[in-house]
C-alpha cells in the first residue's frame, strides 16, 4: 500500500547532480567509493539516488527506494582533507552516517552547501 508522506517531506527545495561517496554508515567507516548521485533536497531529507532522474523515476513504481537521510541535528562542512578531489563537503547524521559531496564546478558546489546549511539550520535539533 502507497504511504504519503508529510507535505514538508514532498516540497524539494533543490536537486541535480553531484559526485557522492559515503564513508560511514552507523559510525563504522565505509571504504570510500565515488559515485555520481541523482540528489533531492526537501526541508527534511536529503534523497541520494544511485541512478540517472529519469531512471529513479521510472523505478519509483516498482517500489524501489533510494538513500534517504534525515537532515534533523545533521552537520555539514568542508572536508579539505578528506580527499585529493576541490570542493568536498561532509554531511555527518545523527545516525552516524558519512557523506562526501563533491563537483568540480565552484558555483554549483556552493549553492548545494549553503541549501544544505540552510535546511539544516532550519530545523530542530533533535
Ligand atoms: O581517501 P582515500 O582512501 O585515498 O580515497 C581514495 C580511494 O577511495 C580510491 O579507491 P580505492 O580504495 O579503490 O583505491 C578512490 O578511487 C579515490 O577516488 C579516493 O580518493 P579521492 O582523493 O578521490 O577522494
Amino acid at each position: 500500500k502507497d504511504v504519503i508522506p508529510p507535505l514538508e517531506q514532498l516540497m524539494v527545495e533543490k536537486e541535480g547532480y553531484l559526485q557522492k561517496a559515503k564513508i560511514a554508515d552507523g559510525g563504522k567507516k565505509l571504504r570510500k567509493n565515488w559515485s555520481t548521485s541523482w540528489i533531492v533536497l526537501s526541508s527534511r531529507t536529503i534523497e541520494f539516488y544511485k541512478e540517472s532522474k529519469q531512471q529513479a523515476l521510472s523505478n519509483m513504481k516498482t517500489g524501489h527506494k533510494p538513500e534517504s537521510v534525515d537532515l534533523c541535528g545533521a552537520h555539514i562542512e568542508w572536508a579539505k582533507e578528506k580527499s585529493s578531489r576541490k570542493n568536498v563537503f561532509q554531511i555527518t547524521t545523527v545516525s552516524g552516517n558519512e557523506f562526501l559531496l563533491q563537483s568540480d564546478i565552484d558555483f554549483i558546489i556552493l549553492d548545494w552547501f549553503h541549501a544544505i546549511k540552510n535546511a539544516i539550520d532550519r530545523l530542530p535539533k533533535d
